[in-house]
């Protein structure tokens, strides 16, 4: 009887540990055979064992080996559910679900929109050049036909570093620092950072981008201007957009225009449009032929070449093409904002 206390012990301990060693339902069963089966298993031989017991010990050694046989049995049992609802959650897996979207950020509005611009001009067989943000005064106003102390330059709301070294209120000096290296032909556009002394509203920000070009070659024309700049604007608005050029003024071109786009949101047919204040017009472009003077300043011979030049700023008219009423929303880092898909 002691000896058969001991072994159940023995075999209790034996299953505990390995129970514990179960992967899949194969392993369970082996376990089960061991213990459970008829002819070979443990509880069979300790019932063989039981027989030679004398009759007075039997009826507790017949409790023992049972409660050894009913835990064995338990615990296969639960270990045996336990695996069938593990595969029933295994079956519930919707492997044609799409994975979870990991964003990956996009270009900003103002990126995007500036990469559009360059792309129609690359089509007409414009490179893009890139200059310092921090200019001296000869790039920024001198070489560009600005007089020293001149009015004109109250127009450009500077914002200086040193006398002689401010931030950039144009793309301009680019221009001058490649006409400087390079002879002509010259066909080239500056997308960038420009700077002005502003207090930020709807409308005007101490920083914002823009995008001035240049083209200079022999026999260059005002037609050649109004050609390249019509196929530029129909092109990121659209084929049938009116565009009107009116005469104005900078000191660095001569004759000048601005040129004007038809209201994309009112077509000129809302009085009170706030888009384009009634006049039906949105002014988007500057222009001119360059000044003579300021080819000479890069020495090129102004008898033999001539050229035409614009500028247009890429926040304003990003506004237009995205009906965007605040400047300021480009700058807010707002991703809400940021992420819409502003164009196509
Ligand atoms: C505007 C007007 C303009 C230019 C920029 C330019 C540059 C050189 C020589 C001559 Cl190096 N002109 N640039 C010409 C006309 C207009 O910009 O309203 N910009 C936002």
């Amino acid at each position: 009887m002691k000896e058969l206390k001991k072994k159940i012990e023995k075999y209790k301990t034996q299953f505990n540990r390995e129970i514990t060693l179960i992967q899949d339902k194969k392993g369970l069963q082996e376990l089960r055979n061991l213990f459970l089966s008829r002819k070979k298993g443990y509880v069979s031989l300790l019932f063989e064992d039981f027989k030679t017991l004398k009759p007075e010990e039997r009826p507790e050694a017949g409790k023992i080996i049972n409660e050894l046989k009913e835990y064995v049995q338990t615990k296969l049992q639960a270990l045996q559910e336990e695996f069938s609802t593990a595969k029933k959650v295994e079956k519930t897996y919707d492997l044609t679900l799409p994975g979870k979207d990991i964003y990956l950020g996009s270009p900003h509005p103002i990126v995007h929109f500036q990469q559009e611009i360059e792309q129609i001009f690359l089509t007409m067989g414009f490179t893009i050049e890139e200059g310092p943000e921090i200019e001296t005064d000869y790039y920024n106003f001198e070489a560009l036909n600005f007089p020293q102390h001149h009015p004109a330059r109250d127009d450009w709301d500077t914002l200086y570093i040193k006398d002689d070294l401010l931030l950039r209120t144009h793309t301009s000096p680019v221009q001058i620092r490649v006409m400087e290296k390079k002879k002509p032909p010259i066909r080239i556009i500056i997308p960038g950072k420009v700077f002005r002394k502003e207090t930020p509203d709807p409308t005007h920000l101490p920083m914002f981008f823009q995008v001035e070009g240049l083209v200079i070659d022999v026999g260059i024309t005002f037609a050649h201007l109004k050609g390249t700049l019509e196929y530029f604007l129909k092109a990121l608005f659209n084929e049938n957009i009116k565009i009107r050029f009116r005469p104005s003024f900078f000191p660095f071109t001569e004759p000048s225009a601005e040129v004007d786009i038809e209201c994309t949101v009112c077509d000129g047919k809302n009085e009170d449009c706030r888009v384009c204040g009634g006049s039906g017009w949105i002014e988007i472009l500057g222009a001119g032929m360059v000044d003579p003077q300021v080819l000479k300043n890069v020495n090129i011979d102004p008898e033999r070449y001539s050229g035409f030049a614009f500028g247009m700023g890429i926040d304003r008219t990003a506004m237009f093409a995205f009906q965007i009423s605040d400047m300021r929303n480009f700058y807010e880092n707002d991703l809400r904002f940021i992420r819409q898909v502003l164009r196509k």
